[in-house]
């Protein structure tokens, strides 16, 4: 991904997912605990906390330490209710932070009810893995998704052998960059895995050797990446800032632990967990929805698809339109050229076809966002256009 796809989300993320000693300027001070009430009531009060994507929201409450016990209780029926629905139509990635999220911050006897879950993802891992040996070494997700796994399995007992993990995680595995770009967010992830991992190696040999140099190369790499955008003071001491960066649901539940000072190595430390603000003050009442102000001022963007060819349209949106405002005008105007799909995501809509063609894992094919020829770094379903803009929706290889 490139340098505009680093959001201020990411230069607070990587440090949350450095291990803590390198975090202290990213925790917010006692008196001003208050000030993350913004983010916890985006975080509670969305469709996206709905589904699959509820396991973020409960892993972040249960992490920060907050004690709500009705709101807990109906994020975690959320949870529940979504893994019988899905079953094994769920992603390894999705598996590993509905486990995280279920057994956060619980006693081990509690958690053997969950004993089954982690046996699912043992399996989900080598199919990873499987997919990995057919498909030139493309996982049938990514490896954000592969270090969530191994986080996983490493904190809750599970299996998995320290020489695969070893051999896949070495920092220039491709799966590390998109387009060419490092990407922060899989390298922060991948440290947290490999730390968790090196913890549980008992021996001082080879192992623990290789697995320490694989995490200094990846720190290394998402160190140099921070130093371009820089952001991490601005971002979160303004409270405005935190409003808009932040407005995503899963983009809070991501920096809410950052902020307590809290990472996802904590979730089987208790006694970590516990220490919680508690008071944090949630909102119980879905706020007034405010109302989009139906502007009566049209704006005009070009719309372009392009694949092999090139198709280009000229479309009219109202002021403070997104991106898939524009993209279902055009369909409508021009359904063979401009028909798409999408698929609801933490992250909002994610564009998976244009002209029935498909994005593809094995491939590492996918349908890229583009505004002036450069790639945007915000979905569908955020970014909000502007008059004259030249949007492009391109058939990419990551
Ligand atoms: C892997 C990944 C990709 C892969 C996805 C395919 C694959 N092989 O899995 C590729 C490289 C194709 C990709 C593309 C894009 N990505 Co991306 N991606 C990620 C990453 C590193 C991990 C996602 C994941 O697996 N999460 C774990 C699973 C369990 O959660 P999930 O919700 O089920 O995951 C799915 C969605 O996240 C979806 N997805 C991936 N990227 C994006 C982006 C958006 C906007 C949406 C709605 C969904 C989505 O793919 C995942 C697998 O199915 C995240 C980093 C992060 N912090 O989450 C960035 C991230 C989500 N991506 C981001 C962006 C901006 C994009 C693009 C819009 C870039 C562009 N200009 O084209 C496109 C999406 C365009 C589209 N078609 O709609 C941003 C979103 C920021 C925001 N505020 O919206 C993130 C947070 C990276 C960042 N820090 O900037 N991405």
């Amino acid at each position: 991904m490139r340098e505009s796809h680093q959001l201020p989300l990411v230069g607070l993320l990587l440090f949350s997912l450095i291990p803590s000693q390198l975090c202290t300027i990213c925790e917010v001070s006692k008196e001003n605990h208050s000030r993350l009430n913004p983010l916890l009531n985006t975080m509670i009060h969305s469709k996206y906390a709905r589904g699959i994507q509820a396991a973020n929201v409960l892993l972040s409450l249960k992490l920060v330490g907050i004690q709500d016990q009705n709101l807990e209780q109906q994020v975690l029926q959320e949870v529940s209710d979504s893994v019988e629905k899905k079953r094994s139509d769920l992603t390894s990635g999705e598996l590993a932070l509905v486990i995280l999220a279920l057994r956060a911050c619980q006693n081990s006897h509690e958690s053997v009810i969950y004993l089954h879950l982690v046996s699912q993802l043992e399996e989900k891992f080598q199919e990873e893995i499987e997919n990995m040996g057919v498909h030139d070494g493309n996982p049938l997700t990514n490896y954000y998704q592969l270090s969530l796994d191994v986080l996983t399995l490493c904190l809750f007992n599970g299996s998995y052998s320290i020489t695969e993990v070893k051999n896949y995680f070495t920092p220039a595995n491709k799966n590390f960059y998109f387009g060419g770009q490092f990407s922060v967010d899989t390298g922060a992830m991948a440290v947290l895995a490999l730390t968790c991992v090196k913890r549980s190696i008992q021996n001082n040999g080879e192992d623990l050797q290789e697995i320490n140099h694989h995490i200094e190369s990846l720190v290394k790499k998402i160190l140099s990446e921070k130093k371009r955008n820089g952001l991490i003071g601005n971002t979160y001491s303004t409270g405005e800032a935190m409003q808009g960066a932040f407005h995503m649901p899963i983009a809070a539940a991501q920096i809410l632990p950052a902020l307590m000072g809290k990472t996802y190595l904590d979730v089987n430390n208790v006694s970590s967990c516990a220490s919680g603000p508690g008071h944090l003050n949630i909102s119980t009442h879905e706020p007034i929805p405010v109302e989009p102000t139906i502007s009566s001022t049209w704006i005009s963007v070009n719309y372009t698809v392009q694949i092999n060819e090139t198709f280009s349209i000229q479309v009219s949106v109202p002021k403070g339109s997104v991106f898939l405002d524009v993209m279902e005008e055009a369909q409508k105007m021009n359904p063979t050229a401009f028909r798409f799909k999408y698929v609801e995501s933490s992250w909002g809509p994610y564009i998976i076809s244009v002209q029935g063609l498909e994005e593809n894992h094995n491939d590492r094919t996918y349908w890229q966002l583009l505004s002036e020829g450069k790639p945007v770094s915000q979905g569908v379903g955020s970014y909000v256009v502007h008059n004259g803009e030249n949007l492009e929706v391109r058939w990419s290889k990551y």
